[in-house]
């Protein structure tokens, strides 16, 4: 079986110090969680910048400091920008990060309810422009699919064009609004995938590891991290995104699934080497 990329989703949008202190703000703090992550075995950290007070934003200069800051530290580390930002920020707002021209970003593939009275926006033309800044640009796009019909939409915009092969999708599960987190849900999205595609699975909360486990076997990809979930088991927080990496390379070891370092990452999804 392929080896197994981790993805770490060090920080979110929404996560606060209040859920878990751990949570980075700072650029020290990210540049931190990020080399734990890393070091634990992730190849891929799906980046979302905060000001240091920890109110998210998708400014551009935000974003270099605190990747290049990373890349001081981890230069082989697959930084992977958020395009989502927060709930209500605008399109050209959540855009910035892809002037940076990263190798990869995040491409939101639908409208979902996110929690009480928040709605995710992205429209049908949102994500053609989304996908065709990310074409411009050479930034191989990482399909956050919430629900199937956002598979559908990318299915769809793939056959026009707005997405090219090979699609890599992120299969967001246990959203409140989205699909739930349940085995059944997670057999019925992969199934879904076009053949010659990849995928990771991101399992929100008590999601997180159950779905692991299941990518682990099913020759899946695996995200965890702050972003999705703050324990590292019932009622113990996670110290560092690093413990939560270090839980799903003990899985795969178990399993006899090997880790894919970032250059074999690279292999897999079809990035340039560096
Ligand atoms: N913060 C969520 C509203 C992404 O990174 O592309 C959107 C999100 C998805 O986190
Ligand atoms: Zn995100």
């Amino acid at each position: 079986m392929e080896k197994l990329i981790i993805t770490a989703a060090i920080c979110g949008a929404e996560v606060l110090k209040e859920h878990n202190p751990a949570v980075p703000y700072t650029v020290e703090e990210c540049v931190r969680e990020a080399k734990s992550a890393y070091e634990a075995g992730a190849s891929i950290i799906h980046l979302h910048v905060r000001w240091d007070d920890g109110t998210p934003t998708q400014d551009k200069d935000r974003f270099k400091i605190i990747m290049d800051a990373i890349k001081a530290e981890i230069p082989d580390v697959i930084i992977q920008p958020s395009t989502g930002g927060a709930v209500g920020m605008s399109n050209d707002e959540r855009l910035q990060p892809t002037e940076l021209n990263p190798e990869m970003a995040t491409l939101d593939c639908g409208t979902l309810n996110f929690g009480g009275d928040e709605v995710f926006m992205n429209t049908e033309n949102t994500i053609k422009y989304f996908a065709e800044r990310m074409i411009e640009r050479g930034i191989k796009p990482e399909l956050e699919c919430f629900d199937k019909s956002m598979i559908d939409m990318a299915l769809r915009l793939h056959k026009k064009g707005y997405i090219k092969d090979p699609m890599h999708f992120d299969l967001v599960m246990g959203v409140n609004g989205g699909i739930t987190g349940e085995l059944r849900d997670f057999v019925f999205l992969v199934d879904s995938l076009p053949a010659g595609s990849t995928y990771t699975v991101a399992g929100v909360g008590r999601f997180e590891f159950p779905l692991a486990m299941a990518a682990i076997i099913y020759g899946g990809h695996v995200r965890v991290g702050f972003e999705d979930n703050v324990y590292l088991s019932k009622g113990v927080l996670a110290k560092s995104n690093g413990e939560l990496v270090a839980k799903v390379v003990r899985m795969a070891k178990e399993l006899g699934r090997e880790i894919a370092t970032p250059a074999e990452a690279r292999q897999i999804l079809g990035l340039k080497a560096i």
